[in-house]
């Protein structure tokens, strides 16, 4: 076997087990990645010689590729995604859950040779901005190039990870093979008393990139728990109120490939000169409390992993300027007349394009690229990040938002009234599924925080934690819910959405500042009409009402489900989480509508 590029300074623990898992997948070379740009320049060579990858128009995509995954591996896979532990009661009843030692020894089998023939790569990542006391050091062992280019993007990747291990000595530990993609033995498996990964049969993003919704969320959801932080799946958004200076972090919530990545890249519309937008995050928070029990917040990424498929300069215009270079395109389509990548929403639709399979792709059929096709682009280029996005000690969050995608009931946003009824809206998310999960119908499912998939223990104990953290946190951050998919009787949405959805971030702001009032329901806060700025907007003021109606009945009949989920957890529910639930479902049943 051959070693190449191994540093000189790797501690015992992680040369030891470097070496096990050689010995367990016998690969024919290990190579140790150090992050650079020689380096990263050699891995996409290779991948483009060996045809594994398409490298795109030089010219007007410098050092941009496009990546193909197997037909039957374009999302995450969450019936195969397990939490390993002694006991089942540990995962709890929203994670699927196999014994420990069971889980180890299958994937043990399965991964015996399975690198043969194959480099293994070694890839050191850290996850938050270097020399923050909040970052985490993991280790991806992986034998497929493609992941490796992805962890350089979304990671701050090699030598400054291993540099950073020697400092903090604790790792996670992934390791994750392409094996055959058969789908029928394709596992991610965590070990959270190991700290521990392991992932295969196949590519795609969430399931094989283990620094990402693996470790930063369902490991990192564990150790926050036990060191009295959060691991949350949100964005974190800075807006500047340049009339007088002020800054706002809000952090907001929503499920995969429901609008977080343009929400996050928010351009505030003409209507709100005053105003910037900057991101710090667009998918993964962790939150902290400060020293002056304010909540501060941190995003463990360094690159955006965002869905391609409808991005555009009316969803998300900010983004489309930092897609034209060293970014790595998957399952979008291609344009061979001039080899560009190309999805619905970028742009008319070109002459001649090739779908996201690679066949010749006709007007009327499924769509080019595939509806979870994502760009993978680093945090670095893009020009409207916050400064403060590699702040080792974080950001002030001012706010939180809870959403997800309704097609009624839910409108357009509230306001909780306490923090901890803010853990109930939160907790109490029900919303509808999305490409990014393979195999779902599009049905309403519970998705309390947008964790249902990435909470790596049992949620109730989740919910729980919650109220203690929030007690440690003195100045609460204000709790809104969202909701922009409100649809009418012809299924068609009623807000329009994406740019605009800035005058509900100023609603909050107004909140946050308390300039405006708002009216009290059974629910929290609704805003009063005219608070919700229309300025510069064709939109009509009966159909802002139906958005911010309380129907009773519609959520006696919501929180009856909302019962129903919450019954599932047992004794691992907390009372608190109950007497919140109970206050509110007594406030709606009460409820007596004015004329
Ligand atoms: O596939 S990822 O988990 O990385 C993206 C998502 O589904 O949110
Ligand atoms: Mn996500």
């Amino acid at each position: 076997m051959i070693e190449e590029n191994k540093p000189q300074h790797v501690s015992k623990e992680l040369e030891s087990w470097v070496e096990q898992t050689t010995g367990l997948t016998k690969p024919d070379k290990v190579y140790w990645c150090d992050g650079s740009e020689l380096e990263n320049r050699k891995l996409l060579s290779f991948l483009t010689e060996s045809k594994q990858i398409i490298k795109l128009n030089e010219k007007k995509y410098p050092n941009c590729y496009l990546y193909r995954t197997n037909e039957n591996d374009v999302a995450r896979v969450e019936d195969r995604t397990l939490i390993c532990t002694d006991s089942e009661v540990e995962a709890g009843p929203t994670n699927r859950w196999m014994k420990k030692e069971t889980a180890f020894r299958m994937m043990q089998d399965l991964f015996k040779e399975i690198m043969a023939g194959r480099t293994m790569y070694v890839v050191p990542y850290l996850l938050g901005p270097e020399g923050s006391s909040f970052s985490q050091v993991g280790v991806e062992l992986t034998d497929s190039a493609y992941v490796a280019v992805n962890m350089r993007i979304l990671t701050r990747m090699g030598d400054i990870a291993l540099q950073e291990l020697n400092r903090k000595k604790e790792f996670v530990k992934a390791i994750h093979s392409i094996g055959n993609l058969d789908p029928e033995k394709r596992y991610i498996c965590h070990f959270p008393d190991e700290r521990l990964l392991m992932s295969i049969n196949t590519v795609y993003g969430g399931n094989a990139i283990l620094s990402k919704k693996p470790h930063a969320l369902r490991i990192a959801s564990i150790i926050a728990r036990k060191e009295g932080w959060l691991a949350e799946h949100m964005f974190l958004l800075e807006i500047v109120n340049k009339e007088n200076d002020k800054n706002y972090y809000i952090s907001g919530a929503l499920p995969s490939a429901s609008g977080k990545t343009n929400l996050a890249m928010i351009q505030p519309s003409k209507a709100f000169k005053d105003f910037t937008a900057r991101t710090v995050g667009d998918d993964i928070s962790w939150l902290f409390s400060g020293k002056n029990g304010e909540m501060r917040g941190i995003n463990p990424e360094n690159g955006f992993f965002g869905v391609a498929y409808g991005t555009g300069p009316y969803s998300n215009p900010n983004i489309l300027e930092s897609l034209k270079k060293n970014t790595i395109f998957t399952n979008v389509a291609l344009n061979p007349k001039d080899n560009t990548p190309w999805w619905e929403g970028l742009s008319e639709f070109p002459e001649t394009l090739y779908d996201w399979t690679g066949k010749e792709w006709h007007k009327g059929g499924s769509s080019a690229a595939h509806m979870n096709s994502r760009f993978t682009t680093p945090i670095k280029q893009y020009r409207f990040k916050s400064d403060r996005y590699e702040d080792p000690d974080g950001v002030e969050i001012s706010a939180m938002l809870f959403g997800g995608r309704r097609s009624s009931l839910l409108p357009l946003v509230y306001e909780a009234q306490t923090f901890e009824q803010g853990i109930l809206v939160g907790a109490m998310t029900r919303a509808e599924t999305t490409a990014a999960q393979s195999g779902a119908a599009r049905v309403v499912r519970d998705d309390p925080m947008s964790m249902i998939a990435f909470c790596g223990y049992n949620m109730g104990d989740y919910f729980n934690h919650w109220f203690e953290f929030a007690e440690k946190i003195k100045k609460r951050p204000k709790v809104f819910n969202v909701n922009w998919f409100r649809k009418d009787e012809n299924g068609n949405y009623i807000w329009p959405g994406f740019g605009e959805n800035f005058r509900i971030l100023e609603w909050m702001i107004k909140r946050i500042d308390g300039t405006v009032k708002a009216k009290e329901f059974p629910i929290g806060f609704l805003p009063y009409v005219e608070d919700i700025n229309l300025n510069g907007m064709d939109f009509d003021v009966e159909r802002l009402k139906k958005l911010l109606y309380f129907d009773k009945d519609g959520w006696a009949g919501e929180l009856i489900k909302v019962k129903e989920f919450f019954d599932k957890f047992g004794e691992r529910f907390p009372k608190k989480l109950w007497d919140e639930f109970d206050k509110m479902n007594k406030r709606v049943l009460d409820y007596v509508p004015e004329n």
